[in-house]
């Protein structure tokens, strides 16, 4: 596989052995155009929304977890991390019920569920580049380290990515070290500083997406969202995130505790 160049796939309502195959080898595949244009319009008028409920609200966290807030390049505040979002977009809610999203559940073992109220939920992630932006990149990680910090056991877990605007280097764009989900524990832990470390990794490889696209990575994969060259509109990237997962089911609730996770997630910047 080349440097920036990897295959991408069509989604169907079931995974093909290759596509399978490729999830195995490399801890992540792309399909390209599984969202309509009209749909990934209706989820941002929708976020949009909400934004603007929590703002108006002043809503601080949900279920325990922070929102996490910022400013645009108009000076306007804005939700920069949404969580549990399908608990308050319906348009994000119809989205994860689509049934053709069970087809990669084949990437886990049986029993794996989207989890719409536990961890995070879903996430929806607006970075844009502005002077003292705190969202507009992310330094390197893995995402079941999660599981880590809150005492448990790194069970399979996907993270399955849908992308509201066109993603490529222009927009920093996400970058992930193909194959590192065969890692062990140990470099699982300590590979790279967590959320610190912003540096390119020469085994990087850039996910370059289109808008309506879907990219799924295993959890245990490093990956990190690059700086955008530009500044405002010209950076804005949304992408939102839902978790599949298996183990008890351990929904959230409004007395949920901040995880100690989060106090890890205020490094990034
Ligand atoms: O924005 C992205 O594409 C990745 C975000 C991410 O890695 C995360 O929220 O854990
Ligand atoms: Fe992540």
């Amino acid at each position: 596989m080349s440097k920036n160049q990897y295959q991408k796939f069509t989604l169907g309502d079931k995974l093909t052995e290759e596509q399978i195959a490729f999830f195995d080898r490399n801890g992540f595949i792309h399909f390209e155009k599984f969202a309509s244009s009209e749909e990934v319009k209706q989820i941002i008028r929708s976020t949009e929304d909400v934004q603007n409920m929590w703002i108006s609200n002043d809503v601080k966290k949900i279920n325990g977890v922070p929102i996490k807030y910022g400013h645009d390049e108009n000076g306007n505040k804005i939700v920069h991390r949404f969580c549990f979002t399908s608990q308050y977009s319906e348009a994000v809610h119809r989205f994860v019920g689509n049934p053709q999203l069970e087809a990669l559940k084949a990437l886990m073992p049986d029993g794996a569920r989207i989890a719409e109220n536990e961890k995070d939920g879903v996430v929806f992630n607006h970075y844009v580049n502005v002077e003292n932006s705190n969202f507009r990149q992310m330094g390197w990680h893995t995402d079941s380290m999660r599981d880590v910090f809150y005492g448990k056991k790194v069970l399979p877990m996907l993270n399955v990515g849908l992308y509201l605007d066109d993603s490529s280097a222009d927009k920093g764009g996400l970058r992930i070290i193909p194959g590192t989900h065969k890692q062990n524990i140990f470099s699982m832990l300590f590979k790279k500083a967590y959320f610190l470390n912003n540096e390119k990794d020469k085994h990087e490889m850039l996910v370059d997406a289109k808008a309506g696209d879907l990219v799924v990575h295993d959890g245990r994969i490093w990956h990190r969202v690059a700086m955008s060259p530009h500044l405002g509109e010209k950076s804005r990237r949304r992408v939102m995130y839902i978790p599949v997962i298996v183990g008890k089911y351990q929904p959230k609730t409004d007395d949920s505790s901040t995880p100690l996770y989060h106090h890890f997630q205020k490094l990034v910047r």
